[in-house]
């Protein structure tokens, strides 16, 4: 892989003149990227929302009073990672070099640190705060100091200070006053996680933008400098954890010679205050320990757990935990031997806790039985060991009961487990959301998703405060993500896949942030500061995720696509090894109507949400129209709110959906004059492929749910490109 554009200076031992080791090598990084200035950089989307090209012109003047030097004192991997981020950022960002210096010497100078890196912020007497802010939180102020002008940035810890130099460079990068600034920030959530499902192999399941980054042939004597970068841009975003393997095990991860390789992807992701986490694969003991068992209870089985996390506590000494899927789609787990999913995460939990380790117990499981719903499932599994689980255990919950669909009603299990830590588990990598060659702005979903109100204690007893354990006092907090990140130069696949990482981690942060500033932000720190284009992107972002819904899955519909890869359209699907992998066990069309009866009539899988919630969505007349099909079954005729047929309001869901991909061709078409060329062009054609799919989910899902309804396409429906058999005779290729 090539190198990062960020590469930091190299190390000296040298000391020249007076001038002390960190501003040396502060210097010497501002020679190299003036040096290199004049290499053009390609656009190429590595550089992600990290971007440190000169500010406009008129704000460069205003800034450069208020930022004339970095004191950043102290040595550490930290608080280098922290200089050098800033003599890069800042310089960058201000057209010319911004010096590091051990100490202020005049107005405009930018202190960062913890009380004890720096005495000039212990002696502010901020003990109370910081201490308020906790370890990952900050304080940015402009202060007054013998006389002279100065932004302070604290924390009580180091990565604390970290996240509050990525908060500073974020305010220069979307052109926020610097004049007088007091800012106080922390996180909500305290584990803030990507898993990667990433095999051994290099493959990624559900990955979509190249391979693995973690090269584990190469690992530990070689680690890609890219590595650091990746560490770096999930810093800046505050996230805190990686779970490096995918959730289908492989045991051989928790093997000597695997924990030396992650041993060194944890060396370099620690300046960054990204803990490494690991999938286990339940039966460990049997296939790494040649045990004859993994029963939970067997003591040996217990004791080889615990000699082997003593293990890799000895590789890493800040290992975050175990990531688990357990009895869920062929994983072992504790069923496996009658016992219970506590049984089996307190194993775990005994074995990490004398470490500080975590048990991250996935609930995504879901069984098969005749007439079985799975959307009923995991809280069925999962909800009768409320109050079971150790004190290190987090049971980590997928947005919706059934599969990170393009829209889904809130897991009836927030709200429903207040005696266990509940988790949210989201999916940044688009598997159902037509991968990465579809623009769709995820943190729109998971806003829904948080706003959604559980009742669990009454009104307002939203997602939100239940992970973020507000709502129960819940001890330890967390939110994952599925990354979407590979090898791919741009990471993400898509370049707009980027804004899904950055604004998952921006909601781990802070769960109660507006779509629409994050993706302003995201906008301006990535694409243009354009006054014009701004709007118009932010726009294209926050009506995405409808539009995806409307010619994917529109009115409640959900797992439409084909099995397997679940990429493109299958309405007629019924031949997948489970009922439950096939879109006909979710559409239930025939001729009397549409939908998925989840009521007392059907599976009541609704008798699993609090009353009102249950009451509101039991109801035709109160159901909200997005969820109408994926809890009622409803005639064809069926008078939808608008006044129309339920044949008619689909299909002129899905042809708005259609629309809209024609409309954000259009202003993507528009906006090339403010935006590179080599991205713009890249984009452009991510979207004519956009536009392709969502012609085939349309013309394939209304002639076939057509074969049912009987009815002719409404007005304003255009006629399908091809005719049902074509649309039978191929799938949607990717
Ligand atoms: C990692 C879905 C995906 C699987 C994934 C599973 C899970 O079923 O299709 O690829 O497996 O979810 O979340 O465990």
């Amino acid at each position: 892989m090539s190198r990062s554009f960020w590469e930091e200076p190299m190390n000296s031992h040298a000391n020249r003149s007076s001038m002390a080791l960190p501003a040396f090598i502060a210097r010497l990084a501002l020679i190299v990227l003036f040096a290199t200035a004049t290499i053009a950089k390609a656009e190429d989307g590595y550089r992600l929302w990290l971007r440190y090209d000169p500010l406009p012109t008129r704000t460069i003047e205003i800034y450069q009073t208020r930022v004339t030097e970095l004191v950043v004192p102290g040595n550490s991997a930290t608080l280098d990672a922290i200089r050098t981020e800033l003599v890069n950022g800042c310089s960058g960002l201000l057209g010319s070099p911004v010096p590091a210096r051990d100490h202020v010497e005049r107005d405009g100078a930018v202190v960062v640190g913890t009380p004890r890196s720096s005495t000039l912020i212990a002696g502010l007497n901020w003990q109370r705060e910081l201490m308020d802010l906790g370890p990952e939180g900050f304080r940015i102020r402009s202060i007054k100091s013998s006389r002279r002008s100065l932004i302070v940035i604290a924390s009580n810890n180091e990565t604390g200070a970290l996240y509050g130099a990525f908060h500073f460079l974020r305010l220069m990068q979307t052109l926020q006053p610097l004049g007088n600034l007091d800012v106080m920030e922390k996180p909500l959530l305290k584990l803030r996680v990507l898993d990667h499902w990433d095999n051994l192999d290099g493959s990624i399941e559900r990955g979509y933008a190249g391979r693995s980054l973690w090269d584990w042939s190469a690992l530990p004597e070689k680690v890609d400098p890219r590595l650091r970068d990746y560490a770096r841009a999930n810093a800046s975003l505050g996230i805190n954890g990686s779970t490096l393997n995918n959730v289908n095990a492989d045991a051989r991860i928790l093997s000597a010679d695997y924990l030396r390789k992650v041993a060194a992807i944890g060396d370099t992701f620690r300046p960054y205050g990204v803990r490494v986490y690991l999938s286990a694969r339940f039966s460990a003991p049997i296939d790494l320990g040649r045990l004859k068992t993994a029963d939970p209870l067997d003591p040996e089985v217990a004791a080889w757990w615990k000699k082997k996390v003593d293990e890799i506590y000895q590789f890493i000494p800040d290992f975050g935990g175990f990531l688990v899927k357990a009895n869920s789609e062929g994983q072992p787990g504790p069923r496996t031997y009658n016992r219970t999913h506590a049984d089996g995460a307190n194993m775990l939990a005994a074995a990490l806790a004398p470490h500080g380790g975590v048990v991250i117990w996935r609930a995504f499981v879901y069984d098969m039985r005749p007439g079985y719903d799975r959307a009923a499932a995991a809280y069925d599994n999962l909800q009768p060991f409320d109050g079971k689980f150790r004190a290190n255990v987090l049971l980590q919950v997928k947005n919706g009961p059934v599969d990170f669909q393009p829209r889904e009603p809130f897991h009836p299990l927030f709200g429903g487990m207040p005696k266990t830590q509940i988790m949210l588990e989201a999916q940044i990598t688009q598997e159902y959301l037509g991968f990465a060659n579809h623009l769709v702005f995820l943190p729109q979903l998971w806003r829904e998703v948080l706003d959604s109100d559980t009742y669990a204690r009454g009104r307002g007893s939203t997602v939100s405060k239940v992970i973020s354990g507000s709502l129960y006092g819940q001890r330890l907090t967390g939110i994952a993500g599925v990354a979407n990140t590979g090898s791919d130069r741009n990471w993400t696949g898509h370049h707009f896949g980027q804004a899904n990482w950055y604004g998952f981690g921006r909601l781990a942060w802070n769960p109660d942030l507006a779509a629409r500033q994050i993706a302003a932000e995201w906008t301006k720190m990535t694409f243009t500061r354009d006054a014009r284009a701004v709007p118009a992107i932010v726009q294209l972002l926050l009506e995405s995720h409808e539009a995806v819904v409307d010619y994917m899955t529109p009115l409640g519909l959900h797992h439409l696509m084909c099995g397997g890869h679940h990429y493109g359209p299958a309405p007629l699907l019924n031949t997948e090894a489970r009922d439950d992998w096939n879109p006909v066990y979710y559409h239930r069309a025939n001729e009397q109507g549409l939908g998925f009866d989840r009521t007392q009539t059907g599976s009541n899988a609704l008798s699993q949400y609090h009353k009102p919630v249950r009451d509101r969505f039991a109801d035709l007349d109160t159901c909200p129209e997005k969820f109408l099909l994926w809890f009622h079954h409803v005639s064809w005729d069926y008078r939808m709110r608008s006044g129309r047929t339920l044949w008619n309001e689909l299909a002129l869901h899905y042809q708005g959906g259609v629309d809209w991909t024609r409309k954000a061709r259009q202003e993507w078409t528009a906006l090339a004059p403010v935006i590179d060329p080599e991205r713009h062009s890249a984009v452009a054609k991510k979207l004519i492929i956009q536009e392709r799919d969502a012609i085939w989910w349309r013309d394939s899902c209304l002639l076939y749910f057509q074969t049912f309804s009987k009815r002719p396409l409404p007005e304003g429906v255009e006629k399908p490109a091809r005719t049902l058999e074509e649309y039978k005779a191929k799938s949607l290729p990717w």
